[in-house]
């Protein structure tokens, strides 16, 4: 399995090739939509593997918190049903419009969203999917300076969290991230 890491103070990041559901740090984020309900990609993997309580808790959150679903760049925690994770962050990333509807500060919303509410659970790893680089069509390169950025500025400033993997499912979008990496964590 194609690895490579960094450490940005007391914090390891470390980028994997490989499926997100595989993983077994404290939790796994989920590239969602705003209903909760699942879709395909990444949700689609995490529900079917992770089996229905997580949907339960999902249909849960809408009714008690989000009846008109979950807003863009918010994130919410449920538990992992049969996944090897404790819990699943489901976040919702931008449908990329052409660059000019804020797509990237969505974006960055989604990954510090996520890490603030694994941090108030006081979680120490944790597991991103390359968010909205696939059916939100967001263009890789852009998404992976976004998402190095937020979780290199985050983690700067807290211990607590120990290790961030970001999970990518081709060697493609591995190597993007990797290039990336090599110039943000340098
Ligand atoms: N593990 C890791 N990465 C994966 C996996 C996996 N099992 N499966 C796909 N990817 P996407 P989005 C990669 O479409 O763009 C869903 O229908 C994938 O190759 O999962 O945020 C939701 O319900 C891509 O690089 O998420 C929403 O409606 C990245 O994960 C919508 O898609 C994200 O692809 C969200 O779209």
């Amino acid at each position: 399995m194609e690895k490579s890491e960094f450490k940005i103070k007391k914090t390891v990041v470390a980028l994997v090739l490989n499926d997100i559901t595989e993983m077994d740090t404290d939790v796994i984020v989920n590239a969602a939509n705003s209903s909760l309900l699942g879709g395909g990609g990444v949700d689609g993997s995490i529900h079917q593997k992770g089996g229905s309580n997580i949907l339960d808790e999902c249909k849960e959150i809408r009714s008690s918190r989000f009846p008109t679903g979950l807003p863009t760049g918010q994130a919410v925690l449920t538990s992992a049903g049969n996944l090897k994770s404790k819990y699943v962050i489901h976040t919702v990333g931008p449908i990329w419009k052409g660059g000019f509807h804020h797509e990237s500060e969505f974006l960055e919303k989604a990954y510090l969203s996520s890490l603030n509410l694994a941090f108030s659970k006081g979680i120490s790893s944790i597991s991103f999917p390359s968010i909205s680089t696939g059916t939100y069509e967001f263009p890789t390169k852009e998404a992976s300076i976004v998402a190095l950025r937020a979780i290199k500025n985050f983690v700067a400033k807290q211990e607590l969290i120990s290790k961030v993997f970001m999970v990518l499912f081709s060697k493609k979008t591995y190597e993007i991230y990797l290039e990336t990496a090599k110039e943000i964590f340098k």
